[in-house]
């Protein structure tokens, strides 16, 4: 199992006073002016490169606030690498029984030592950087915690203590979301109490991660907030990339790059490669991409800042300051879900900068499924829809009906505060930080449903079994459901029939030879297989085979399909959009 964990000597430390008092002095007087001018300068692309004139001598790293215990030789995932117990009986029950409380394998947490150190999976170059330690700013780790299992939980406190260098920490704090679980009363309190720069604050009723990183960001101290999820581990070097970017920029929100930490296996999967960027598709369900070739061109180096239009939303740092000026977040949110969209889309519209830096890397672990009910998510995302995506919005209830009927309570309060910070429109934003997503047409008639007329009630519906692959799986037939999703297509003006309700956006088509209708990637230029003539009076056409969509009796599904034939004028050849169910 475990192998032998290297320790490093940290390197030697320079100090660099009067370039610390000089800059200090500058940034002060630069925050003065800021704050009194109302509004922020909304800075061009300061990049690392060149921001910083004068280029003081830069130190070694420094030492973080605590040391890391010497491992044994064979302790149980020491170095990130894959566990799997071989357990029976009683141990292999609790095991299970762990997965299921926490939706994460516990039971083997548990056995891992909280000290682990992770295998460097950061950009080479990342360790040839200096920083100067003295004029980075300090910053508080914010980590809201509900009913979080007492190894994951302290790992993560564990963690930032032992790679973050203690001149640049100011704090840890805790805040507890009104947890039940008896770890998480009076043993964690005092097992907190011994280590240095943790708080702990609880809240008095369940108020939701967004209330409750907002309690822990009323309390701290440092210039920057950094927010982690209760469930973390930070690679060596994770905090200083995200302070000298803020320390360059102040309305840059960065964001490391989130490495998976697996439920079952504590495998660490981080990789060196470049990271990913985030989107998201029109249920506002948030998504990854390839850092597109646009902002590639842009940067100087493969460890430069990559600009992302949205964020996962658990793992960030921004300067306090700018936090508080941006409305920090939507109080009116409740447990879980939607900030992350709605911050995402505030920073770009209302200036600011979201940013994932490659250097710092921090491991995240993804559970098997929510542990906890996420059903407010749907309310968080028609708030954020509300405020912020304009006639956009509309997009989102065309594929989400539920969505419009959500009660989603008053959002006055933040349509005010895009008024006062004079923020963009969602076009804008579309237009310019995520030219990428493809904007639907939804013309009146040509979305929603796509119900036959001849058998009545059902429409087309494609489930593809794993929700990321979404091409290459035959579409089929079921009873309509008037929910949108999996059963929502739209007839666009290149006549393609697209499903872009998800990402990557997918095309009906036919292949060679076959009559079955199939799913494939959409295309800039529509291939001949994949064109549709959508007739007045219902018919559909597939354009190159010109056979006729047919509701038809098979094996698959339900029993029905939609599937190419002569066309012969009957009502099992008719098909036509319906928003809702009548
Ligand atoms: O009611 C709650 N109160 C809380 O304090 C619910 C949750 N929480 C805490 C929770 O204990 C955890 O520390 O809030 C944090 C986030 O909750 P998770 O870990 O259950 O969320 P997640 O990791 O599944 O979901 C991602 O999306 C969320 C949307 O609301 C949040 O923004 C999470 O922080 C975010 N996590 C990440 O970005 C990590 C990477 C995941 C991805 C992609
Ligand atoms: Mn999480």
């Amino acid at each position: 199992l475990g192998r032998a964990v290297r320790r490093r000597c940290p390197r030697g430390l320079r100090r660099c006073r009067e370039a610390l008092l000089a800059l200090l002095v500058l940034a002060g007087l630069g925050a003065v002016l800021r704050a009194r001018s109302g509004s922020w300068t909304v800075e061009t692309r300061a990049k690392t490169v060149d921001s910083v004139p004068s280029r003081t001598p830069r130190s070694g790293r420094r030492e973080p606030v605590l040391s890391r215990p010497p491992l044994p030789v064979d302790a149980l995932g020491a170095q990130g690498e894959a566990v799997r117990l071989e357990l029976q009986g009683e141990e292999l029950r609790l095991q299970e029984e762990s997965v299921k409380l926490h939706q994460i394998n516990i039971y083997l947490s548990d056995r891992i030592s909280l000290h682990r150190r992770l295998p460097e999976r950061w950009n080479p170059l990342c360790k040839e950087e200096k920083y100067d330690y003295e004029i980075l700013p300090k910053t508080s780790v914010v980590i809201a915690f509900y009913n979080e299992a007492w190894s994951t939980l302290l790992r993560t406190v564990y963690s930032v203590l032992e790679t973050s260098p203690d001149i640049l920490l100011e704090e840890v704090i805790l805040v507890d979301d009104y947890s039940d679980r008896e770890h998480l009363k009076e043993r964690l309190a005092n097992e907190l109490s011994q280590l240095p720069k943790v708080r702990l604050i609880r809240a008095s009723k369940r108020e939701g991660l967004v209330r409750a990183r907002l309690l822990g960001a009323s309390v701290a101290k440092g210039e920057v907030l950094t927010f982690l999820d209760c469930h973390c581990e930070c690679h060596e070097g994770w905090l200083e990339p995200l302070l000298q970017r803020i320390h360059e920029k102040e309305s840059a929100v960065v964001c490391p790059v989130i490495d998976v930490i697996d439920w079952n296996t504590f495998e660490y999967l981080g990789n060196s490669g470049e990271p990913q960027i985030g989107g998201f598709d029109w249920r506002l369900v948030f998504t990854w991409h390839m850092v597109p070739q646009r902002e590639r061109e842009l940067m100087r180096s493969p460890i430069d800042v990559i600009r992302s239009p949205t964020m996962a939303g658990g793992l960030f740092a921004v300067s306090k300051r700018y936090f508080e000026y941006l409305g920090s977040y939507d109080t009116g949110m409740e447990v879980w879900g939607g900030e992350n969209l709605e911050f995402s889309f505030r920073i770009w519209q209302c200036g600011g900068t979201l940013e994932t830096h490659p250097c710092s890397h921090v491991g995240h672990v993804f559970p098997k499924q929510a542990p906890y009910s996420r059903s407010k998510a749907l309310a968080n995302s028609v708030r954020a829809a509300e405020v912020w995506m304009d006639e956009f919005k509309e997009l989102y209830y065309h594929r989400n009906p539920r969505a419009r009927l959500e009660p989603f309570g008053d959002v006055s309060e933040r349509k005010k505060l895009r008024a006062k910070l004079q923020c963009k429109d969602f076009r804008w934003f579309l237009e310019t930080v995520y030219p990428e997503l493809h904007v639907p047409e939804d013309r009146p008639g040509f979305f929603g449903m796509l119900q036959s007329k001849g058998l009545r009630g059902y429409c087309l519906d494609y489930s593809p079994p794993n929700e990321n692959q979404v091409d290459g799986h035959q579409v089929l037939l079921y009873l309509c459901h008037g929910m949108g999703q999996n059963q929502f297509f739209e007839y666009t003006s290149q006549k393609e029939i697209r499903y872009n309700t998800r990402q990557p956006e997918a095309c009906i088509a036919v292949e060679e030879g076959k009559d079955i209708l199939v799913m494939h990637l959409c295309r800039d230029t529509v291939p001949e297989n994949q064109e549709f003539i959508l007739r007045e009076d219902g018919t559909l056409i597939h354009k190159q085979t010109r056979k006729c969509v047919k509701a038809t009796k098979t094996e698959v599904g339900h029993g029905f399909a939609p599937l190419l034939r002569d066309c012969t004028n009957s009502d099992n050849q008719r098909w036509f959009f319906k928003e809702h169910v009548s």
